[in-house]
């Protein structure tokens, strides 16, 4: 741990980093895999389970948050760590890409976004500066900038304006920031699927000396293939001392090949998402406990997973569980995926040290297509 944020590479492999991120609350080993706790909570998991993973942050939401129960509240019971009773690192997006896909009635400008809640429809203003607030008043360790991110596909122009427009966004924010010294500001990367706004967005903000970057306006309706090329031309444009985040991915596929290609840091509301659903993500691929074909099962999901909900329930009550809307089931699933998620990084962390990632993400890819035993 350290009273600065400070981001040390201990090994790289190819394109692939094995960091360290330290800070005051508590050090990120990276690749890391930031489970979404956006309202304050991991949905359908205890802390301490998440903590017992291996997970060394988790994500919180401005949006959310600001809407219920309110930032400043939030900073009257102590902050977002003691309110969620989790102490070590939290990073919170800006409320951007919330706003965007969440909100009601939303008007964008050059001063910020005004949207409705989509809980009340009450009418809120956020702006580059409001968001680093609110962030602040979450106690918030990792603060993203506000952005614009367009869903693909969409004109040059509109990539280009709202590349341009997070830009003078991510200046504002790092004035509003300021100088913290144990907590950090990223910047986020747009530029839609071009390749020349991705290379101009990854210079300018290189240039804005932040302590870390984040890749966004991706996984937003794009192919696989073009998601990795916007990797191949922005990667080798930010600082190699810095991390890297890409936000919003993926599944484990995405995040062995964004690995390859220099990424650090991830989130994603699958794992969570997709267990309150009844999809187990495995070794051998996703498990889908509604099928019927579950429900004489007697073997666990993975009998040599260290996770109890990998190993200690059989398919037949997990899938008995999924159907009658228990929440144990989305309780179990949701625990035996972000298991999953925490093994495969700490696989991918090893790998890397030892030097053999490409021939390692290849072994899990096999076994992951190899499909369900
Ligand atoms: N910007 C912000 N948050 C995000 C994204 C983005 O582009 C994405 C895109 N995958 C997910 N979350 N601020």
């Amino acid at each position: 741990m350290s009273e600065n944020f400070t981001f040390k590479l201990l090994a790289t492999d190819g394109k692939a980093r094995r960091g360290e991120i330290s800070m005051p609350r508590g050090t990120i080993r990276t690749p890391a895999f930031m489970p979404v706790g956006t309202g304050g909570t991991v949905k359908a998991m205890y802390m301490d389970q998440v903590r017992d993973l291996g997970a060394d942050i988790i994500l919180g939401n401005t949006y959310h948050l600001m809407l219920r129960p309110g930032a400043e509240r939030v900073a009257r019971l102590g902050g977002l760590h003691e309110f969620g009773g989790w102490s070590g690192p939290i990073l919170t997006d800006s409320g951007g890409f919330q706003v965007m896909s969440l909100a009601k009635l939303r008007k964008l400008n050059e001063q910020g976004v005004t949207f409705r809640s989509h809980i009340d429809g009450a009418k809120y203003e956020m702006s580059p500066e409001r968001s680093i607030e609110i962030q602040g008043l979450l106690d918030s360790d990792i603060q993203m900038q506000l952005d614009e991110c367009v869903a693909l596909p969409t004109t040059e122009k509109d990539m280009a304006r709202a590349m341009e427009l997070s830009l003078r966004w991510a200046e504002r924010c790092k004035v509003a920031f300021g100088d913290q010294r144990g907590k950090a500001m990223f910047g986020i990367v747009q530029g839609g699927d071009n390749a020349a706004l991705r290379e101009r967005s990854a210079e300018a903000l290189k240039a804005m000396d932040l302590k870390g970057y984040a890749v966004g306006g991706l996984a937003v309706g794009e192919p696989q293939e073009v998601m990795l090329e916007m990797l191949d031309v922005t990667c080798p444009v930010l600082p190699h001392d810095k991390p890297r985040y890409l936000m919003g991915v993926g599944t484990p596929d995405d995040m062995l090949k964004s690995v390859a290609r220099g990424i650090d840091m991830f989130d994603c509301v699958m794992p969570t998402r997709a267990g309150r659903h009844g999809l187990a993500y495995t070794r051998r691929g996703k498990v889908n406990l509604r099928n019927a074909r579950h429900a004489e099962d007697h073997r666990p999901l993975d009998e040599e997973s260290d996770c109890p909900a990998a190993r200690d329930y059989s398919r037949a009550y997990l899938h008995h569980l999924v159907k009658s809307g228990e929440a144990l089931g989305g309780m179990l699933l949701t625990w035996n995926n972000l298991a999953y998620y925490q093994s495969l990084m700490a696989d991918i962390r090893a790998a890397i040290e030892a030097g053999c990632f490409a021939t390692r993400a290849q072994v899990i890819t096999a076994a992951w297509d190899a499909g369900d035993l």
